[in-house]
């Protein structure tokens, strides 16, 4: 596929919505208008071109994004089919930094859901400018006006109408352009001409030329060129959200979609650059979407094909990316975000290979990719989803895109010795691909736990252990490390004393115990009179007693928490006392003390934030009761949701993400980190 020579003649469409919306099968059928295939595949029949990957034929629904560009009139568009499930918003975020403009799509037939509204709301987030598609005009429950209403009330009065359909769907009629295959009724008309003043007045509203609004109320007729201007205006603004009425598989439509993109939506020189900085943390400024400028690009989607290997889905923001060309590489995750289990920071020199324009699985070779574009590339053996691509005697680091927190734990085991030595290879490999999967090493349980979005993403993820790289794992309970503290004070003394045969050793420690509140954590105090613990010892006994506490004194070997020791006494040996003699003395004093007092189970407490429409909150609030949760407050977020502050027993929470989707319809979202140790109940 010849490269586009600059960066105005591309488009970067993200088709966002909810699943099942007809993103994908729109994608195919704006490929077959435009001559890219020439039989349109089905979702079902697994045969399009955006799903291809095992997971999407299985689950007939999109997994990962999936980019696809045709080009219309000299203009190169690149598709990114996202997918609409909720498991799978890491994906549709690396669209909507990939792309800067995006088709809403949602169906005529069904009703408007509650998680639609959490997807306008990643569109806003980002300030992205958006059509909204209203497809499946051809299907029998297809209620335009209905369906129109409906996203009007959800999302308000910027969204309007460019087209009507007519007939039933099967042909429309312009509200600017009054374009109409055929004659219109007296009733048509009237309706016509009703929303086409709506229109008119709503893209006046928003005009930066305000002696337009005095004019058309004085009565003047407004050019059509006018309002075309200013309604582009607008939409690029994200100020004003037309909706074009189309049937992917009729083609109904297909040709309106065509003129909004070319025509109404922005170049990618409008794309707000990303904050970018030096890989030691200098902040770069000045970098433009630019051919000619320093290379800077980003690594949205990163996938293994069995014969090319790596391959990356590569934005580029500055610059001209070239194959066979050295480059810099660089992911620093832990610059940016909190937690990045298994996404370690790394920085390589690495050559391009072949550049190619991606038309779903396919990969068809391109010479270059300038600013604007999106290419794949292949053989970047260390790039990772998220990483920034830059020349190799500039370094560069882009702040990266958002990312969801994996909230679902799900523990796993290699199912024999061979999967294991495979196992963590693999999870590598997953993980340099999707940045919303955490891989955690338990120390405290010795499981081996992957944070994940959800249900269908554990799916996919152990699916994909065993199709590409031949792992078979199980899944396990999850458990949660708990802890053990003392009830009341109690004195221990420790004695390690072995005199017989070489050298010996000589400690005793003499100490008393007592509890600290939760959260405390550990203090340690020397009362020892006249040297009866020579001083260079009295760290040995500290030490010693912190291995004690993280090993575990008790039977079950829980680890110990929230206590004072006080070292009040103990003996030496000139000769065979030593460091080791009394780090070994301390755990065994410790161990004394346990036996003459209780102890408590202590269990991880989380301290949790849900966001969520108001109302549902009632429901959230019941549930919470139902964990042994501790709500602390509540107050309305400036999006107008609900926020509730509470703690709960990290127990509780395992499955907690499930839980809120369904009771939350999917709007619900949850924050969530370690607050203390907490008595477990009995
Ligand atoms: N009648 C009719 N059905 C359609 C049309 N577009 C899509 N569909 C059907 O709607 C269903 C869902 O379509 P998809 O294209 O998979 O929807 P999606 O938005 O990609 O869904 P996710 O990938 O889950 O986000 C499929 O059964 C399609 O055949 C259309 O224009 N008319
Ligand atoms: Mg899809």
């Amino acid at each position: 596929m010849p490269a586009p020579q600059s960066s105005d003649a591309i488009r970067n469409v993200a088709l966002v919505g909810p699943s099942g919306g007809g993103k994908t099968t729109l994608v195919e059928h704006l490929l077959l208008a435009h001559g890219v295939i020439n039989r349109p595949g089905s979702v079902e029949a697994g045969t399009t071109v955006s799903d291809w990957d095992a997971a999407e034929h299985r689950q007939q629904r999109s997994v990962g994004l999936s980019l696809a560009s045709y080009v219309v009139d000299g203009v190169k568009v690149n598709l990114l089919d996202t997918p609409g499930y909720a498991d799978y918003v890491g994906e549709l975020r690396a669209g909507l930094r990939a792309a800067e403009c995006a088709l809403f799509v949602v169906s005529a037939a069904e009703a408007l859901e509650a998680a639609t509204r959490g997807l306008w709301a990643e569109c806003e987030a980002v300030g992205m400018p958006r059509a909204v598609v209203m497809t499946k005009l051809d299907h029998p429950r297809a209620d335009f006006p209905g369906a129109l209403a409906a996203i009007r009330s959800a999302f308000g009065e910027s969204v309007l109408p460019l087209y009507l359909p007519l007939d039933g769907g099967s042909s429309l009629v312009g509200l600017l352009s009054r374009h109409s295959a055929r004659e219109l009724s007296g009733v048509e008309r009237s309706e016509v001409d009703e929303r086409r003043a709506a229109l008119i007045e709503a893209i006046i509203e928003e005009s930066e030329d305000e002696s337009l609004m005095e004019r058309y109320l004085s009565g003047e007729e407004i050019g059509f060129d006018t309002l075309v201007d200013d309604l582009e205006t607008a939409v690029a603004r994200a100020g004003f959200h037309p909706v074009v009425p189309v049937s992917a598989t009729t083609g109904v439509g297909l040709a309106a979609l065509d003129e909004v993109i070319a025509q109404g939506f922005p170049p990618p020189e409008v794309h707000s650059m990303p904050a970018v900085f030096t890989t030691a943390g200098a902040q770069v400024r000045g970098l433009r979407c630019d051919p000619s400028g320093p290379l800077l690009a980003e690594v949205v989607k990163t996938t293994s094909d069995s014969y090319v290997g790596r391959v990356s889905l590569v934005r580029v923001f500055s610059g001209t990316l070239r194959p066979d060309t050295a480059v810099h590489v660089s992911g620093h995750s832990s610059a940016f975000r909190e937690n990045q289990a298994g996404h370690a920071d790394h920085d390589e020199d690495e050559r391009t290979s072949t550049l190619s324009s991606p038309l779903g699985a396919t990969l068809r070779v391109t010479d270059k990719g300038v600013a604007g574009d999106l290419v794949a590339v292949a053989k970047l053996s260390r790039a990772e989803t998220g990483d920034t691509i830059s020349d190799r005697d500039k370094p560069l680091l882009m702040e990266p895109w958002p990312l969801p927190d994996p909230q679902l734990p799900v523990a796993i085991v290699a199912r024999t010795k061979s999967d294991e030595d495979r196992l963590g290879q693999a999870l590598v490999r997953l993980a340099a691909e999707d940045p919303t999967l955490r891989v955690q090493n338990n120390p405290d349980t010795h499981q081996l736990v992957l944070w994940t979005m959800g249900e269908a993403h554990a799916d996919v993820l152990i699916e994909r252990l065993h199709e590409r790289f031949g792992v078979s794992v199980d899944r396990q309970e999850v458990l949660v490390a708990t802890r053990e503290t003392f009830t009341g004070p109690a004195a221990g003394v420790g004695r390690h004393v072995k005199q017989s045969g070489g050298h010996g050793q000589y400690a005793v420690c003499e100490i008393e115990v007592e509890p600290l509140g939760s959260g405390a954590g550990f203090e340690f105090v020397d009362k020892v009179v006249g040297g009866a613990v020579p001083r260079q010892y009295i760290p040995s006994v500290q030490k010693g007693l912190v291995a004690a506490m993280q090993r575990g004194v008790g039977l079950a070997g829980r680890p110990m928490v929230d206590i004072r020791v006080t070292l009040v006494g103990g003996k030496a040996h000139s000769v065979d006392s030593s460091d080791m003699a009394f780090q070994t003395a301390a755990g065994l004093a410790l161990r004394d003390a346990l036996n003459h007092a209780d102890v408590t189970v202590l269990e991880p407490v989380d301290e949790i934030e849900i966001a969520v429409d108001d109302d549902h909150v009632g429901a959230i609030m019941g549930d919470l009761a139902a964990r042994r949760a501790r709500v602390l407050g509540s107050e309305v977020a400036p999006d107008g949701r609900t926020v509730v502050h509470a703690e709960a027993p990290a127990v509780e929470l395992l499955t907690y993400a499930t839980s809120l989707r369904s009771l939350s319809h999917g709007t619900g979202s949850l924050r969530r980190r370690f607050a203390r140790y907490d008595p477990a109940p009995g």
